[in-house]
């Protein structure tokens, strides 16, 4: 097992994985910048060091600070959570590089998953079921192959940057019409945005739900999934409410798309935790991207299955099989996470400030991660995520009135939070049947 791990991350997270470097008995190093130095993992850790400036969100972007940190403390690990340096392959290259093990897959696993062209690609090679599309990237130079590769798929299409993801560089295009002037300002802002233009082609789906599949594989031969996650409920790409598993998939498909996705890893010789991101429409499943570092939502899945994915990530960095195989995994019940912000629940305006009261609800089912308490001050320059209220249930009913319930008893006092939307979410009439499309949030906003 790993002796000592460096937390590349701040916040919850950071909490988080320290919680399951303890339980595995590894030692822990937190870097913090001089804003975080109040944060709860800091106190917990065995060690802390300060890796920069007051002022950014960069000190947990540099490198160098960090890979020096992790050389005067010994660490063995570096552990990069969610978000900042999580998913970029030159990170976990000079990590290894430096004689350090990264809690993550292989570099090249990352690049490849990074460039959303190689992933599709790999994927579809590999079975997994993917939106019709351009197989490949748009030429820059043939309009006529273009216009043509939209005609085969039939419109709506939409445009993509194989350098973007999660939202980012992508256009509809409802007619021949605007094809062309579309393609072209696509490639303009993502060469602007990610120095590659590189662009792709898919059937636009227009009301499919966001649902994905947790996948763990060691790289030895071994991989399992956890089940599936509905991610529906997103304003302009945030998740806002998460769930596991997801209600009312067509069983035969769900089944067949669980063993494409353990299959790919296994054909791909993936290592860690990762998530497969599908549109879901009409019963069928359709490969958008591959996510290869460990979610804020992890928790449902957990809740579900009983497996700690962040304790299954360090054992697999030390070079362990899989502590389960897909036969000790049982599906149990059901599980809701609410995302809890610093921000107005109608506005969606970051509020930083100090937090007068915190007081977390508790109870059988009840899993608050959070890293925020009584008199912590809210720094201006991270994203306002405080924490996730975490609910379970032996049915989807229970699960849900135990997060009215909790979200009824959650009180953050001093600073705006996003509280009230999540207890009006959790009585929306069409979320509590189930099933509700990427569009139903920001719709129901519109609305009110
Ligand atoms: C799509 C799509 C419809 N059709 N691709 C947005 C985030 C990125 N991960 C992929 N996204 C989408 N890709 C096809 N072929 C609609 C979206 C999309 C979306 C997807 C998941 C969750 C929320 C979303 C909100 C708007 C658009």
């Amino acid at each position: 097992m790993l002796d000592k791990v460096l937390i590349a991350n701040r916040g919850e997270i950071a909490l988080r994985i320290l919680r399951a470097c303890k339980e595995l008995g590894i030692k822990t190093v937190a870097v913090h910048s001089k804003a975080d130095r109040e944060l709860m993992h800091v106190r917990l850790a065995d060690e802390a060091v300060c890796i920069g400036p007051a002022s950014s969100a960069q000190s947990y972007l540099n490198i160098p600070a960090l890979i020096s940190a992790a050389e005067v403390t010994d660490s063995s690990a570096i552990h990069p959570g969610y978000g900042f340096l999580s998913e970029n392959a030159n990170f976990a290259e000079q990590v290894e590089r430096s004689g350090f093990v990264f809690v993550g897959p292989r570099a090249e696993t990352i690049r490849m998953m990074g460039d959303k062209v190689s992933a599709i690609s790999a994927m579809k090679a590999a079975g997994v079921p993917t939106v019709p599309g351009s197989d490949g990237p748009l030429p820059e130079d043939n309009d006529e192959a273009v216009l043509a590769t939209a005609q085969r798929i039939g419109y709506p299409v939409i445009i993509k940057a194989a350098a973007g993801g999660g939202g980012r560089g992508m256009r509809v295009v409802h007619s021949e019409d605007s094809l062309l002037s579309s393609v072209s300002v696509t490639r303009n802002e993502a060469n602007a945005s990610f120095g590659d233009g590189t662009l792709y082609m898919e059937k636009f789906l227009e009301n499919p739900r966001h649902v994905e599949v947790q996948v763990l594989a060691d790289g030895q031969g071994n991989a399992i999934h956890l089940y599936d996650r509905d991610c529906s409920l997103q304003r302009r790409h945030q998740k806002v409410l998460e769930e596991a598993p997801a209600p009312d998939i067509d069983p035969e498909a769900r089944e067949n798309v669980f063993k494409a996705c353990t299959d790919a890893c296994i054909e791909i010789n993936y290592r860690g935790a990762g998530t497969f991101e599908f549109l879901y429409e009409n019963g069928q499943f359709f490969f958008i991207e591959m996510n290869t570092r460990v979610q804020v939502e992890h928790p449902v899945s957990e809740m579900v299955t009983g497996v700690d994915i962040v304790k299954e990530q360090l054992r697999i960095a030390s070079g362990l099989p899989l502590s389960i195989s897909q036969d000790d995994v049982h599906l149990s019940g059901h599980a809701f996470e609410c995302r809890i912000n610093a921000e107005d629940s109608r506005t969606f305006i970051p509020s930083p400030g100090k937090i007068d009261l915190y007081h977390a609800p508790g109870g059988l089912g009840v899993r608050m991660d959070a890293h925020i308490y009584t008199g912590y001050s809210v720094p201006p320059h991270y994203d306002s995520l405080l924490g996730k209220l975490i609910t379970w249930g032996a049915s989807r009913e229970t699960a849900l009135t135990r997060m009215r319930n909790a979200l009824d008893e959650l009180l953050v006092e001093g600073i705006k939070t996003n509280i009230d939307l999540q207890k009006d979410l959790v009585r929306d009439s069409a979320f509590q049947q189930g099933g509700v499309n990427i569009h139903y949030l920001e719709k129901k906003l519109d609305l009110t």
